[in-house]
């Protein structure tokens, strides 16, 4: 009976292999796809808005948690989609006219603070006292889109995968260029590196985003989780696409599986190019009116290139959980799109399905813990009053009590 080490690290090596090689097959015979190129061509990682809610939200979840992201389908209805588009391009003249205004009057030396209330200039007040202003959330510019944006399906998906009492903790546009006319490549980022199907742009996002809007900068720098990251989800970024997107016309580079990998594209000590494809990346397809759903922790990039002959139009959200502290540094992050703030009238006039969502970037809306938090909470508070009961009840039977509860301290290896 008693085995040698070695033995028994042999025999624990052999049933690793046939462990694994069961778990693939029978990935298989699911019909989990075993490659990039299964999972590209059957987009095994859709799921329909239309479908049932449930069957929804599970396969979301699981692909979340086996490929680091997912796409629902048709979550804007068709006759929708034009005037949501026409909105988002003229929230990002908007959106830029005001970040430019405020740069220019800054830099020619006006205090931030006294723009707040100065026409040509949308400021507002931030939650936290002694902090400067910031731009306001892109959402005044986007009513339309607003009453999409808590759509059940999502906010459903982001509550499983998170927790129930959820944070928009960042919303703004991601438009990609097309083609221009003076010859300038279509594509995202710098003009002088667009236009490539063969570079990248890896990152992974807040609050896994290890160069954390400021590097070196503590004015700037929102924070990063440190690596290895926790296997947590922490974040799930939303990209609402306005228009259809593939390999030609902008659709999101990701690496499948990546969220689990404890490398990063930018870790120091990682010896991964952030510029060069990674074997076994895809470019996600989707129609307009879907959204792209990953893990913060996913590699993933803009694409530098759209040959489409059009520009993409999407618009980006940040959803965290209540735990994670969204808004706390980058003290001097006035342009950044942490919690962009909303004043009250502005708040007040956002869906009410919305509202649980950007209570938080409001000063003056009173934010709490939400009801399913509070809920499970009371039903702790419930069991450990049940617990006392017990002692004050029953003092002789206390002490065996937990007899059939077993915990195992013997390491996984
Ligand atoms: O443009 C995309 O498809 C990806 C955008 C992105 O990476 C981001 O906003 O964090
Ligand atoms: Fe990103």
């Amino acid at each position: 009976m008693n085995d040698t080490i070695e033995n028994l690290a042999a025999k624990e090596a052999a049933l690793t292999v046939e462990l694994l090689n069961v778990r693939r097959a029978l990935a298989a015979a699911r019909g989990i796809p075993l490659s990039t190129a299964e999972l590209k061509s059957n987009r095994s990682y859709a799921f329909d808005a239309t479908g049932p809610q449930n069957e929804v939200v599970l396969g979301c979840a699981d692909a979340l948690a086996r490929y680091g992201f997912c796409v629902v389908d048709n979550v804007i209805p068709h006759d929708e989609i034009v005037a949501l588009r026409e909105e988002a391009e003229q929230a990002e003249i908007h959106v830029e006219g005001n970040a430019r205004a405020v740069r220019e009057a800054v830099k020619a030396g006006t205090p931030i603070e006294r723009l707040v209330g100065r026409k040509g200039y949308e400021l507002r007040p931030v939650r936290r006292v002694g902090r400067p202003p910031k731009l306001v959330n892109d959402i005044v510019w986007l009513p339309r889109y607003a009453k999409h944006l808590a759509h059940p399906t999502l906010t459903a998906v982001a509550k499983r995968v998170l927790d129930d009492h959820l944070k928009i903790a960042q919303l703004h546009l991601r438009p990609i260029a097309a083609n221009a006319t003076d010859g300038t490549p279509g594509g995202f980022g710098r003009a002088q590196f667009r236009g490539r199907k063969d570079t990248r742009e890896w990152h992974t996002d807040w609050p896994h985003d290890l160069s954390a809007y400021g590097g070196g900068r503590a004015d700037l720098n929102a924070g990063c989780i440190r690596q290895p990251f926790p296997d947590v989800a922490m974040c799930l970024v939303m990209i609402w696409y306005l228009t259809d997107v593939d390999e030609d016309s902008a659709g999101t580079f990701v690496v499948p599986g990546s969220h689990r990998d404890p490398r990063n594209p930018r870790g120091p000590d990682d010896d991964i190019s952030v510029t060069s494809p990674v074997p076994g990346d895809m470019q996600v397809t989707a129609k307009a009116g879907s959204v792209f759903i990953q893990d913060s922790r996913c590699w993933h990039a803009s694409a530098m290139h759209n040959n489409s002959g059009y520009k993409r139009v999407a618009i980006v959200n940040r959803w965290c959980p209540w735990w994670v502290s969204v808004d706390d540094y980058a003290p001097e992050g006035s342009f950044n799109t942490v919690c962009r703030p909303l004043d009250q009238s502005e708040f007040d006039t956002l869906p009410d399905a919305l509202k649980p969502y950007l209570r938080h970037v409001c000063p003056t809306e009173a934010d709490s813990l939400q009801q399913p938090v509070l809920d499970r909470a009371q039903a702790a508070a419930e069991r450990n009053q049940w617990g006392f009961r017990f002692l004050a009840d029953h003092p002789d039977e206390v002490a065996e009590g937990n007899k059939n509860i077993r915990v195992d301290i013997r390491a996984e290896t």
